[in-house]
């Protein structure tokens, strides 16, 4: 029997695995990318949730599914009251999403324990993999939805009450729909032993550095706001500019304005907006409301603060010269998370060990890991992405970066699971 520090992942069964289910909401590009639009609580979501939780089935695991639509696998270890080592990510997609984004995590979990239970190694600690219900954010608001409701940081009851940015769907009605309503209460009984994640940089750091693992020391702070705003439409060519009221040039401030604040500011400061819908989006009618959502993150929450203070004053100047009305809403606010430093030892001192390069490096994306480290020790494994790109259908990673990640969760996690001897 292999000895467990020797034990190696099938990283062509783990890439078959990423293909079938990059098969499922498949998006082909005009050069041939492949990609995936499984956006949450979506019929795609649901047949991409089917085939996963059948491959956990087929591999022996316990399903269970709790009340906003996590679903967690589980196999025994060697002793029934210790809490299970937990790998797992999430498994839908932005509308451009690719192949890795969130479902190396899960289906590179699944490959660990496939791994574990075909070389005969007991362990004394459960094994988990999860995937988590709304990881993305895009279509309902805010992301990491279902591990937050899993660690207790949001009630259940507002959660399935929120509705869909782009058709109003109420999310407890969706997750009925594709039958995913699951028993289990919200939050979980009972912390993880231990959280690790492994997921795709979905930056251009690891590849710029021709290093092949990161060992994530943290996730940077998160700040979503949604804005109306409301002006008075009117005909493109009867209305004199001295009358005008147009929320079209409001949003056009905002948009260079926050570029402006994050060139400024340098550092991890970045500025995004996504999402400009203009009513009633029509060449020959000045606006009568545009609606548009701006993304703020900084590793530092003090300078995280100064940007939104910045981008308040900025929006209200804007408003103000142009006599437009402006509603808000946040859509997402999370500090910045530092994860365990002896998981980050583990997952650096592991890469070397099996002879990979790695450095530290805190996430720029928000990932389920960042809700995990609030009720459990937890770190991620990150691995390059091809020209730093994703949320983009061209997203990619190398078959043996892929490889190279998984064996590291694969030792990672057989260290946290405690071989039993003689195993
Ligand atoms: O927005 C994010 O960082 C993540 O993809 N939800
Ligand atoms: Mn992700
Ligand atoms: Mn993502």
């Amino acid at each position: 029997m292999t000895a467990p520090q020797e034990l190696r992942v099938d990283g062509a069964r783990l890439w078959r695995r990423l293909e079938a289910l990059g098969e499922v909401g498949a998006v082909h590009g005009p050069n041939g990318e492949r990609g995936n639009a499984r956006l949450a609580l979506s019929d795609a979501d649901r047949q991409g949730r089917d085939l996963v939780v059948g491959w956990m089935r087929d591999i022996g695991g316990h399903v269970s599914i709790d009340a906003v639509g996590n679903v967690v696998a589980v196999w025994p270890g060697t002793d029934p009251s210790a809490a299970p080592v937990m790998m797992g990510s999430h498994i839908d997609t932005v509308r451009t999403g690719g192949w890795f984004d969130g479902n190396l995590g899960v289906l590179g979990g699944l490959e660990v324990v496939e791994t574990v239970l075909g070389s005969g190694t007991r362990l004394r600690h459960p094994l988990a993999v999860a995937f988590f219900t709304n990881e993305e954010g895009a279509r309902f608001q805010p992301d990491m939805l279902g591990s937050l409701v899993y660690v207790g940081g949001m009630a259940l009851e507002e959660a399935l009450d929120v509705q869909a940015a782009d058709d109003e769907a109420r999310l407890g009605d969706e997750l009925q729909r594709i039958g995913y309503a699951g028993p289990l209460p919200c939050p979980a009984a009972g912390a993880p032993r231990a959280f690790v994640e492994l997921h795709i940089e979905q930056g251009p750091v690891l590849e710029d550095e021709s290093v092949t693992i990161g060992a994530v020391t943290g996730v940077q702070g998160i700040s979503w706001t949604e804005l109306t705003l409301t002006g008075q439409s009117a005909h493109a060519g009867t209305t004199p500019m001295r009358l005008r009221r147009d929320p079209g040039v409001v949003a056009a401030a905002v948009v260079s304005g926050v570029r402006a604040i994050a060139t400024e500011m340098g550092g991890s400061q970045v500025a995004t907006v996504g999402r400009l819908e203009f009513h009633p989006n029509l060449v020959n009618v000045v606006p009568a409301s545009v609606t548009l959502t701006v993304d703020l993150r900084n590793t530092d929450e003090e300078l995280l603060r100064q940007a939104e203070a910045r981008f308040q004053q900025l929006l209200s100047d804007a408003a103000a010269a142009e006599g437009v009305d402006v509603r808000q809403r946040t859509l997402a606010r999370f500090e910045p998370v530092e994860f365990d430093p002896e998981m980050i030892q583990l997952v650096d001192d592991t890469a070397r060990r099996l002879g990979h390069s790695v450095m530290r490096m805190p996430s720029g994306a928000g990932h389920d890991a960042q809700m995990m480290a609030r009720v459990c020790p937890t770190s991620m494994v990150f691995v390059p992405s091809v020209n730093g790109l994703s949320h983009n259908i061209a997203e990619y990673t190398h078959p043996a970066d892929i490889e190279a990640g998984a064996n590291v969760l694969l030792q990672v996690v057989l260290t946290l699971a405690a071989v039993e001897s003689g195993a």
